[in-house]
């Protein structure tokens, strides 16, 4: 298969040399001139994996410009540009394309769909864990799994299984549901990284402090009761058990939404936060807190422009 990628981010770079190591032809879809000097100058994408080993996998780029058609787009982008950059490539799309939308937050799935009816969407979902350390070198932190499954009409008509497995080290699901998994992923990361993000402290101060960790319930307590609204039963236990437990497990991580802010860039507030604040106002759900902290990471973040 071909697959065209926009986004080349650390999940982006993890996901091309995935793909280029199972042998399906790679893509990389710049912005810039610098950008694709960058790529040829490193040779390609360095992936290192757990283990320390490093392999370089000689990947295809080129500009948005391009008038290559599209048959598997993967879009890996920040979620607040998933339409600009569905947008960049729409006239190269084929008629047959299938789309995959692998960000954080929710709401650009749903506009991508309202917007491009006509296509194959799919949306993803992961906790793989990827940084780079330089452009395109890649270092995979530590290995989740991704969940990919059909959001449009024409998706869930397909019989396609979107990514043939194996592929390379990575861990692949179909989910039945996607929707739910997106709006579990959104609670968690709404639980943890506004949090984090304004008192700069690591996800495991929101398990060890007392202050932090009874917000953090409350926050919790909020959108459990946005969800529920939305006809969405998050997990088997309360949200704020969920989300202590993976503060726990990643106590040592700055969330990517503090990591955003200390790099000045901006935030997937608007996707995280700002979207179950609209869900809240939509079904009348009483929910102070996560207007606080929206309000509070939207003026932290506000000279940082949007790309
Ligand atoms: O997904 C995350 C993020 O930082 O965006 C969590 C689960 C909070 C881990 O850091």
């Amino acid at each position: 298969m071909h697959w065209h990628i926009l986004g080349a981010g650390a999940i982006g770079c993890t996901w091309a040399a995935q793909l280029c190591k199972s042998n399906h032809d790679v893509t990389l879809i710049l912005r810039t001139k610098e950008r694709l000097q960058q790529l040829s100058k490193s040779q390609g994408i360095i992936y290192q994996a757990t283990n320390g080993e490093a392999c370089t996998y000689n990947v295809g780029a080129e500009l948005t410009k391009s008038k290559a058609p599209i048959k598997n787009l993967l879009i890996c982008t920040k979620a607040y540009s998933t339409i600009s950059a569905l947008q960049s490539v729409a006239d190269r799309l084929s008629s047959d394309a299938n789309v995959v939308l692998l960000q954080n937050g929710l709401g650009p799935q749903q506009e991508a769909v309202k917007l491009f009816s006509e296509l194959s969407i799919w949306a993803a979902t992961t906790t793989d864990g990827a940084y780079l350390n330089a452009p395109y070198h890649v270092i995979r932190a530590g290995h989740g799994e991704t969940l990919i499954g059909a959001i449009s009409n024409k998706a869930q008509q397909s019989l396609d299984n979107i990514i043939p497995a194996p592929c390379g080290d990575l861990k692949i699901y179909m989910s039945a549901d996607i929707t739910h998994k997106l709006w579990c992923k959104v609670a968690i990361n709404a639980a943890i990284n506004p949090l984090t993000a304004l008192n700069n402290c690591k996800n495991g101060m929101l398990v060890s402090n007392a202050v932090l960790s009874m917000k953090m319930q409350n926050i919790c307590e909020e959108v459990e009761k946005i969800a529920t609204a939305c006809g969405q039963n998050l997990f088997d236990k309360p949200l704020y058990e969920m989300a202590k437990s993976i503060a726990s497990t990643t106590a040592e991580n700055y969330s990517s939404m503090l990591q955003d802010i200390k790099q000045n860039r901006p935030t997937e507030i608007e996707e995280i936060t700002g979207f179950l604040c609209q869900q809240a106002d939509k079904f009348g759900c009483h929910a102070p807190e996560n207007r606080m902290l929206l309000q509070q990471i939207k003026q932290l973040s506000s000279a940082i422009p949007l790309t």
